[in-house]
């Protein structure tokens, strides 16, 4: 009997010091003292011992079981170090590493000079407000003083829905009914889509986008709508361009006017984006004409007003010399990333 105990006990000893990993581990404690382990039916086997061997056989077996179960204890907290060591080793991160880069888009040019005009219009206090892209023919045309004959409303510049509906010509409909509608003063800006019967080339499209402006108040004069339009033509040309008031004819405004800055692209000394003049027209403008104020039931007498329009696929075409329109609608990355 204590032949059998030593050499479960050197046996036992020797291949927990061997046990690769917990597995291996857990395995040996069922193998020497699960409930059938061989220690386990050595301990039951004891009953058949003689009085004289029993105790002393029993303690050694007691010992012998204390010793291995702290050979697997201490053993087990070996394994346990080591297994979490390899995965920390496995885990590990390069935190050096450059990055992962991502392709981060960027709002298209048109919505980038409506962002900027937004801009500085509300920095001069006015309200944006926007309003319906099919209207009739009477807030598109006749309440602009384009009355019924005006050639403006023949069926080739204009998409008619039916002979009284209009897909708006321009955004002007939207101050028609704000002029009608909201308490004076009014100094508001009007952008938006506007359709024109037009051919597709590189300067028309039959969508475009534009962007109308309008003061109403007590006392307001021409000084008003050239100190505006000025402050606004440096803030997004910049600095150093020289603006010119040309005279002009517009229906809806008396007197009128195109404003020009210096060419963008040579600075007044004449290329072949002003072609040779030095100037470039931006925008038309004008006081709103006394008819155009009683229609929409102000008072000429009392209350004056400016107005103005502009085209925002021009305005950015000439910002960064593009020559042609329909990039700005083909979606091609390589032109879009530009900007
Ligand atoms: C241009 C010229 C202009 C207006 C638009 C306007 C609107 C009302 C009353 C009077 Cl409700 N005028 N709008 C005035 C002058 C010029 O646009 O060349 N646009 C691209």
């Amino acid at each position: 009997m204590k032949e059998k105990l030593e050499s479960i006990k050197s046996s036992a000893l020797y291949s927990i010091e061997q046990a690769k990993d917990l597995k291996a581990l857990e395995e040996l404690r069922i193998k020497y003292s699960g409930k059938k382990g061989e220690l386990t039916t050595f301990l039951r086997e004891m009953k058949n011992l003689s009085k004289e061997q029993r105790p002393i056989i029993g303690q050694l077996a007691n010992e012998t079981r204390e010793l291995i179960e702290d050979k697997i204890k201490h053993t087990k907290i070996i394994l346990e170090k080591k297994q979490e060591d390899k995965k920390l080793l496995d885990e590990i991160i390069d935190i050096t590493l450059p990055g992962k880069a991502v392709a981060q888009g960027k709002l298209h040019p048109l919505e980038q000079t409506l962002e900027q005009l937004c801009d500085i219009f509300i920095g001069m206090g006015y309200e944006i407000i926007s309003g319906k892209e099919v209207e009739t023919a009477y807030y598109n045309f006749d309440a602009l003083n384009l009355g019924p004959t005006h050639p403006a409303r023949d069926e080739q510049d204009t998409f008619y829905i039916t002979e009284d509906l209009v897909l708006r010509t321009a955004t002007s409909p939207v101050q028609v009914h704000t002029m009608e509608n909201q308490p004076l003063p009014i100094r508001m800006i009007a952008p938006g889509k506007v359709y024109r019967s037009d051919e597709v080339d590189a300067t028309h499209s039959p969508v475009f986008h534009q962007l109308e402006g309008l003061v109403v108040d007590k006392d307001i004069t021409f000084g008003d709508l050239k100190g505006v339009l000025a402050e606004f033509a440096k803030q997004f040309f910049g600095d150093k361009v020289e603006v010119k008031f040309r005279p002009h004819y517009f229906p809806f405004t008396e007197p009128s006017a195109e404003v020009d800055v210096t060419c963008v692209m040579c600075q007044g000394e004449g290329c072949s984006v002003c072609k040779g003049e030095g100037f470039i027209e931006i925008l038309g403008c004008g006081m709103v004409h006394p008819k155009v104020l009683e229609m929409a039931g102000i008072d000429p007498n009392v209350y004056q007003g400016f107005a103005f329009g502009m085209g925002l696929e021009r305005l950015t075409m000439l910002k960064y010399n593009i020559n042609d329109l329909r990039l700005f609608y083909e979606n091609d990355i390589r032109f879009l990333s530009q900007f």
